[in-house]
């Protein structure tokens, strides 16, 4: 499923019902599902007219009232509403465009949070921006408004269902929904009391620019890359850099260490001879991604995809996202920077993004930036708020640049006064081969919810977390889930698979 861009990450071991799920006020006979709908069916909030149905029992999922309603004119949300209500709300962010209600069977309906999640204010798949050509309020939703909009609705909801607005509210997104998190945390800090901000993209006009930069490489006389070309590459990376990290085990957790030359694989005299080397216009791929990049002297930028060692990987690889596996046109970063230029720059269905200079209309650029760019690092008053933040990025990440997310780490800590101020209020966390949100040869899986729960309830802010990967239910392997900028160090004995499954057997280690 590569377009499970926010899917929120799914944690087996967050399934069971925790000891904790009891209502806010204990003195008072939970609120059932079935008295929740009862509450809120046919009841008008805020323009929305909801529908409640109560949803049975499935698995490790409780009972739940199931809301659904239209802010006007066209932002649908949902809400799930369980048995044995915790007294919090959780906010579930969307993918790519948005267009659609994310699923919310997910471990903070498990958990007995109240959730929520929209489709951002229009109806269409996650890859097309057409309502942003000629919607203005739409595109103003999807920017921005969509979520203190759903919110402010949200809260009332749940008031009038559980006889009491929530202790703690929290938002938790990845990619597009990750900028979604940090758009919230620059212009509505007080929103919410804790935001979860994996994978965010939100220098929106900087990595549109790179990506339209990339694919025009791509598409380029001689510049798509084979499977077995992206062997080569994946191979010649992990033969230089995955041992950096104490173990060879397909993931190169110490990238700071890894400084492996794509140019020693060129074919000779450049042109294509084979599946044994990369030709310059295969090169000229590479070096596009792996650079930097920059538009309007510097006011926009997007950031290097360093090369992983996973380049070939199924999950977390360039086929889905890059290369289309062999046809450009289904690559998803040409499709997303595609329906971009269409709908948002050149505002011309018709515009051939291969073909357009992405710096060639600027009062759109401009507009895109102001209604979807979440650059602003100074989170001051959400501090002020005495909200949190955990931001974690997949080390392998094919779409988004874990580079970007500590570009804005880095940016955000001397914005709001150094190393000591963001530790009371931020913490940041790099998943060493995970790929885009989730998947990958890393350990994708950690229960960032508790940790942030953990921190806004009690105060006890969240260190070294756990980290696993899962496959059909069962645990394949654990890793310690390190605070940036440390990495996992293997520190167990060589040679012995059992070990190195094991989180004891690595230290987190400041490269
Ligand atoms: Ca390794």
């Amino acid at each position: 499923m590569p377009f499970a861009l926010a899917t929120p990450v799914t944690n087996p071991q967050s399934a069971a019902p925790p000891a904790t799920s009891q209502p806010a006020d204990a003195t008072q006979p939970a609120v059932t599902a079935k008295v929740a709908c009862e509450s809120l069916s046919g009841k008008t909030l805020a323009g929305a007219t909801l529908t409640g149905v109560v949803v049975p029992p499935s698995g490790n999922v409780p009972t739940y009232c199931k809301v659904n309603g239209t802010i006007a004119p066209s932002l649908n949300f949902e809400m799930r509403l369980p048995d044995a209500w915790n007294g919090k709300l959780y906010y579930g962010g969307g993918g790519g465009y948005d267009g659609s209600i994310p699923d919310l069977v997910l471990p903070a309906l498990m958990q007995g949070y109240a959730a929520v999640a929209s489709d951002s204010g229009h109806q269409a798949s996650g890859l097309d921006a057409s309502f942003a050509l000629n919607d203005t309020f739409a595109a103003q939703l999807f920017g921005s408004l969509s979520v203190p909009t759903v919110m402010s609705t949200a809260l009332k909801a749940v008031t009038a269902a559980y006889g009491s607005s929530p202790t703690k509210s929290y938002f938790e997104g990845c990619s597009n929904a990750g900028r979604e998190a940090l758009m919230a945390a620059e212009r509505n800090p007080n929103l919410f009391d804790g935001i979860i901000a994996r994978a965010p993209g939100y220098n929106w006009v900087g990595f549109m620019g790179h990506w339209n930069r990339n694919e025009k490489a791509v598409a380029a006389p001689g510049g798509q890359i084979t499977a077995a070309k992206l062997a080569l590459l994946s191979k010649a990376v992990r033969d230089t850099c995955d041992a950096q990290d104490g173990i060879v085990d397909g993931i190169v957790s110490n990238p700071q260490a890894c400084t492996f030359d794509a140019t020693s694989l060129r074919c000779a005299g450049g042109a294509d001879t084979g599946d044994t080397c990369l030709s310059d216009p295969q090169l000229a791929v590479v070096i596009s991604r792996t650079s930097p990049a920059s538009f309007v002297n510097g006011t926009y930028t997007s950031f290097a995809l360093p090369l992983n060692g996973n380049e070939d990987d199924s999950a977390a690889g360039w086929g889905s996202w890059v290369t289309g596996n062999g046809n450009v046109l289904n690559a998803l970063h040409y499709l997303f920077q595609d329906t971009t230029v269409k709908n948002y720059l050149a505002r011309d269905p018709a515009q051939d993004s291969l073909t357009y200079a992405f710096e060639s209309n600027l009062s759109s650029l401009y507009s895109m930036a102001a209604l979807n760019d979440a650059t602003n690092t100074d989170l001051r008053p959400f501090k002020k708020a005495n909200a949190k933040l955990i931001l974690w990025h997949g080390g392998s990440d094919p779409s988004l640049s874990p580079k970007a997310t500590t570009a804005y780490y880095q940016a955000m800590t001397n914005a709001v006064g150094g190393q000591a101020a963001t530790d009371e209020f931020v913490r940041y966390y790099v998943a060493p081969g995970v790929g885009h949100c989730e998947g990958g040869p890393g350990a994708d899986q950690t229960d960032l919810l508790s940790a942030l729960d953990t921190w806004a309830v009690k105060g006890t802010a969240p260190e070294t977390l756990s980290a696993t990967r899962v496959a059909s239910g069962v645990v394949q392997a654990a890793r310690p889930l390190c605070r940036y900028p440390q990495y996992p160090r293997y520190i167990g004995p060589v040679n012995d698979p059992a070990a190195a499954a094991l989180a004891t057997n690595y230290a987190c280690t400041v490269p």
